[in-house]
């Protein structure tokens, strides 16, 4: 072991400065393992180590290195052990099969997690969640580092043991004592540890206890009856997932209702879009809305003055308020828009949806915007319902009254956007790391081979990722 620190600190995988982390704090000493693919005697070592500091009670099918740095150290255990790998995806691929998780394995295997470093445990945890959304178990992970920041209470708490090869405390002991580093800098990184004992998890940022409310407590706070009836769909169905069913044309929209309704907690639909469109699409639309128990929300947008959406949410060709139980509107021809929707909508018993934020890159609706659509919504709190949102957790007034609902779009299982300004985060930053509430995904489902099986698995990592943040 002390020859391995004095090699990682040869190569400078460890360095001793004044270093900015990423989180802003200044920390006296750098870990990058990066390096260690240039060195392959070394990465054999690592990997025989790592093998051996896991306990032999300790059993497991598979291995998933956290991407990106331990995947050749879970590459070359994989090899040099015969135990089959797994990998996640971190990118986007919009071609191919579109999978988070590579590789073949079945149900209740478990698998055991290959990591660099762990500091406050995010990125072990960040592979775990889809690892067991899939079914697998986690309960183990192994890593060459162990910053000792409250990354091994972190995962505890996650039903995750951590195993690792180096503590942090007996790298600086071994550096120390074989004069690599001075004794002042050993005063300095110690006292930086002890004063960092337990980096969190990203939770604190949703702390407020409003995020941690659970959908069936917050179904009793809302004001509209749309609302509340969302909120508990979402229960009964353990369902925080809607469909983006942006298909070419309505009998395949209701194919796929009827295919994916077990899933969803509300379908979303783009009327304008389908050339077949006749006057008992909304009833048709109805029928399997109530035999599926989910909702249906029109992303008509409204965005013009209050008298014009009245006439547009009732009439035209696609009657939208006579099927819809949610419409949603832009705010830019200010509150009026809202009264102009409320004066149909309301006697109806429906719900509308604010555009506080958008997907798209380049978009206008931050901050004071954000903000006005927050007020609005208060001002209306017995048509409006929530919002269309991508970063709650990060709205200047701090959270809003649990009593709305967030919804966000541009939702696919690994990060990355499309040719024409999408941009997606993943169900568990969605949920967990940004507090929003509901999952919009179009083509993540859309495109998949099975449309239903992707649901099943967008649907398991909304809840799973809800779960964590309620307990
Ligand atoms: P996708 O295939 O998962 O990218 O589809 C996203 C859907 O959400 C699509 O119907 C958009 O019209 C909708 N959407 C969005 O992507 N971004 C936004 O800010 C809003 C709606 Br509002």
């Amino acid at each position: 072991m002390e020859s391995l620190i004095l090699k990682l600190h040869g190569i400078e995988a460890v360095k001793f400065h004044n270093f900015k982390l990423k989180s802003g704090i200044s920390s006296p000493m750098y870990i990058d393992l990066r390096l260690i693919v240039s060195y392959p005697s070394l990465l054999r070592q690592i990997s025989q180590l790592l093998v051996s500091s896991i306990p032999s009670t300790t059993t497991f099918d598979l291995i998933c290195g956290a991407p990106y740095t331990a995947l050749p150290i879970a590459t070359s255990i994989s090899i040099s052990n015969d135990i089959p790998m797994l990998m996640r995806r971190k990118e986007i691929k919009d071609y191919g099969t579109g999978k988070a998780i590579e590789g073949v394995f079945e149900e209740s295997q478990t698998c055991l997690i290959v990591d660099d470093l762990v500091t406050s445990g995010a990125s072990v945890l960040e592979t775990a969640l889809p690892l067991r959304a899939l079914g697998l178990k986690v309960t183990d992970a192994v890593v060459l580092i162990d910053r000792e920041q409250g990354g091994r209470e972190n995962l505890a708490d996650n039903g995750i043991q951590l195993h690792s090869m180096i503590k942090i405390t007996e790298l600086i002991d071994i550096l120390r004592k074989n004069g690599r580093v001075s004794e002042e800098m050993e005063k300095m990184v110690k006292s930086f540890l002890k004063q960092n004992r337990r980096v969190s998890l990203p939770l604190p940022a949703l702390a407020p206890k409003n995020f941690r409310f659970t959908y069936s407590v917050r179904a009793k706070m809302a004001k509209n009856p749309m609302g509340k009836k969302l909120f508990e769909v979402m229960d009964a169905k353990q369902s925080n997932l809607c469909l983006a069913a942006d298909v070419s044309t309505a009998a395949q929209l209701l194919a796929l209702a009827d295919k994916v309704g077990p899933e969803i907690c509300l379908l979303k639909t783009h009327v304008d879009i389908l050339p077949d469109f006749t006057p008992n699409f909304g009833s048709q639309l109805r029928s399997l809305a109530e035999k599926h128990n989910f909702l249906i929300f029109e992303d008509r947008k409204f965005a013009d003055i209050g008298n014009t959406v009245s006439m547009q949410y009732e009439g035209g060709v696609y009657h939208i308020l006579e099927w819809a139980d949610i419409v949603n509107a832009h705010i830019i021809s200010g509150p009026g828009i809202v009264d102009g929707l409320k004066q149909k909508g309301l006697p109806r018993g429906r719900g509308m949806l604010l555009l506080a934020e958008m997907s798209s890159s380049g978009n206008l609706a931050k901050g004071d915007y954000t903000t006005a659509a927050v007020k609005i919504a208060n001002d209306h709190s017995d048509f409006v319902i929530g919002f269309i949102s991508v970063n709650p957790a990060s709205w200047r007034g701090g959270p809003v009254n649990p009593a709305f609902i967030h919804l966000t779009p541009g939702v696919q299982m690994v990060t990355g956007g499309d040719a024409l300004g999408q941009q997606y985060n993943t169900p568990y930053s969605v949920i967990y790391d940004r507090g929003s509430d509901i999952l919009i995904v179009g083509r993540g489902i859309i495109k998949a081979a099975n449309p239903a099986e992707a649901a099943r698995e967008y649907r398991l990592q909304g809840w799973n990722a809800y779960r964590a943040r309620c307990t």
